[in-house]
């Protein structure tokens, strides 16, 4: 009875996983919060070519976090991480002014291609 119930439940509450895209223009802060997360310490990066992938426990949830490159020639490569995606989070810099601007600008044009 007791494992009857125990199935019942991890079928309701039991761990999922989800495949989230961290996108945003070069030096946004996407590889730095990837590791945050992942191991909670701030480390010093290099720019991105490509992409970091990293897995995320969060509660019952199993995050797979795919960082990609912000890189301008890179840009053309965010739509082609979109399949199979359960989430996005597009990372701005909040002190980066001058490119707010561009920062919807290219949000915009990944949606639509
Ligand atoms: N002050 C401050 N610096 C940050 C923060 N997040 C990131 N940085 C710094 O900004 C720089 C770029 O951060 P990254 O995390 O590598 O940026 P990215 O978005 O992964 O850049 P790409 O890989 O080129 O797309 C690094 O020198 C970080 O230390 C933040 O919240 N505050
Ligand atoms: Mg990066």
């Amino acid at each position: 009875m007791g494992q009857a119930f125990r199935k019942l439940f991890d079928a309701f509450f039991g761990n999922s996983e989800m495949r989230v895209v961290m996108l945003g223009l070069d030096a946004a802060g996407k590889t730095t919060i990837l590791y945050k997360l992942h191991i909670g310490e701030v480390l010093s990066t290099v720019p991105t070519i490509g992409f970091n992938v990293e897995k995320v426990q969060y509660k019952n949830v199993l995050f797979t976090v795919w960082d990609v490159g912000g890189q301008e020639k890179l840009r053309p490569l965010w739509r082609h991480y979109f399949n199979n995606t359960d989430g996005l989070i597009y990372v701005v810099d909040s002190l980066d002014r001058e490119r707010i601007g561009k920062a919807k600008a290219e949000f915009q044009v990944c949606k639509v291609s």
